[in-house]
């Protein structure tokens, strides 16, 4: 049941200082912090990271809207860690996501709009989808040695 789960703060939302913002949403609720880096993704590694979103239509627009600027990477862990990341986020589409959710209350479009613009959806994050995508996105984005054990008080609290 302890499980860990990949969050990305895409370009948009580093470039609109919301950072702090949405850590701290993720720290409040007791997952802690396994690693944590801001990497600024060339194509390559972008086109692996959405490599099960190849074939479909926005393909290119999502690898050119996660390139265009740093990012900041975060594997966090914790009970169903995958589904309590995917519940503070919020809904894929910001403009159905609900209020209390990071892309309800800091974005707004659909991603209808995004794909008639011809641009990726700016929808502030990304959080792995399930068990195994986490795990496999971790092994992309962090080395072992970028992933720390330690205790935090949480777990006597609120594990
Ligand atoms: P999510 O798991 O919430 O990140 O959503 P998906 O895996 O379905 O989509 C991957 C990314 O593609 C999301 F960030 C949103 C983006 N996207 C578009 O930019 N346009 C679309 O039409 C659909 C998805």
């Amino acid at each position: 049941m302890i499980e860990r789960s990949l969050i990305i703060i895409k370009p948009d939302g580093v470039q609109r200082s919301l950072v702090g913002e949405i850590i701290r949403r993720f720290e409040n609720t007791g997952l802690k912090i396994i690693g944590m880096k801001m990497v600024w993704a060339d194509r390559k590694f972008a086109e692996e990271h959405y490599k099960a979103h190849k074939a479909k239509p926005f393909f290119k627009d999502v690898v050119d809207f996660i390139t265009e600027g740093p990012i900041v990477a975060l594997a966090v862990q914790g009970v169903h860690a995958v589904d309590n990341v995917r519940k503070l986020v919020g809904s894929t589409s910001p403009h159905e996501a609900m209020p209390g959710t990071i892309r309800g209350d800091f974005a707004h479009l659909s991603m209808k709009y995004a794909s008639e613009k011809g641009s990726g959806g700016k929808n502030i994050i990304h959080a792995s989808g399930s068990q195994k995508e986490a795990e496999q996105e971790i092994k992309l984005w962090f080395k072992k040695n970028e992933l720390h054990s330690y205790k935090t008080v949480h777990e006597m609290h609120v594990f």
